[in-house]
């Protein structure tokens, strides 16, 4: 299988750390969001995913698979065990719905080209746009801190869709300085989700496109 893959990305670090979690092996085709107006943009990846986001996932007969909600569904089909998604149905729901108030009420307000839409038509400065960036993650950390009951990770002594979806969110915070302080449950999860090896492996300063945007111009 071929992940495209952009270590920045949270949707596509939430699929990094699936398949870590699942030690399901992949290639990688790195999309560099910014370079050349946005690889992301160009026919040869739009041939891929027409929606121009990544992650997407090819399979070995080239099906693409998009959305990384999606994605991580099928690599538990594919590979139900360690499980993402509780058995227990309440436990499961309280999962989904800590991934989903990520994944679909924060996350795409800090999107690439939301703010750029925000700068560069609606004419917003750099500072305002930070802002922005800021409010809707904390709505989001201030969401999950009241759904998780750490144990330690969000739900269970092992990480769930929730947990996957959680730790690049604090990872997109922090990066634009939105302090964890105020969520002590979130501090808990994140601070076990740093020491396992999956996560590690995940982490944007661990992709090799990583090193190369470090060299670059
Ligand atoms: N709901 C999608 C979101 C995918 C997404 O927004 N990807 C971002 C990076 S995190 C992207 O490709 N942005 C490119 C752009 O905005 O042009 C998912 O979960 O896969």
């Amino acid at each position: 299988m071929l992940l495209y893959d952009y270590f920045r990305s949270s949707a596509a670090y939430r699929v990094r750390i699936a398949l870590a979690l699942k030690g399901v092996p992949v290639e990688r085709r790195f999309v560099h969001l910014l370079r050349d107006g946005g690889e992301q943009k160009q026919p040869a990846y739009l041939a891929k995913n027409p929606q121009g986001l990544v992650p997407a996932l090819e399979l070995d007969d080239g099906t693409v698979l998009t959305q990384s909600l999606a994605i991580i569904d099928y690599l538990e089909a594919l590979q139900p065990e360690p499980r993402l998604i509780p058995a227990d149905p309440i436990r499961a729901a309280r999962a989904r719905a800590a991934a989903l108030a990520i994944a679909c009420d924060a996350h795409p307000l800090g999107n690439l080209r939301v703010v750029s839409y925000l700068q560069q038509q609606l004419g917003q400065s750099e500072r305002a746009v930070l802002d922005w960036r800021r409010h809707w993650a904390s709505l989001g950390l201030e969401a999950v801190e009241a759904l998780i009951r750490p144990a330690p990770f969000c739900f269970c002594v092992t990480p769930t869709i929730a947990d996957v979806c959680l730790a690049p969110h604090v990872f997109y915070a922090e990066r634009f300085g939105v302090s964890l302080d105020p969520y002590p449950n979130i501090r808990a999860v994140a601070a076990v989700c740093a020491e396992h090896p999956a996560f590690q492996a995940a982490h944007p300063a661990a992709q090799p496109d990583a090193a190369e945007a470090a060299a670059g111009p």
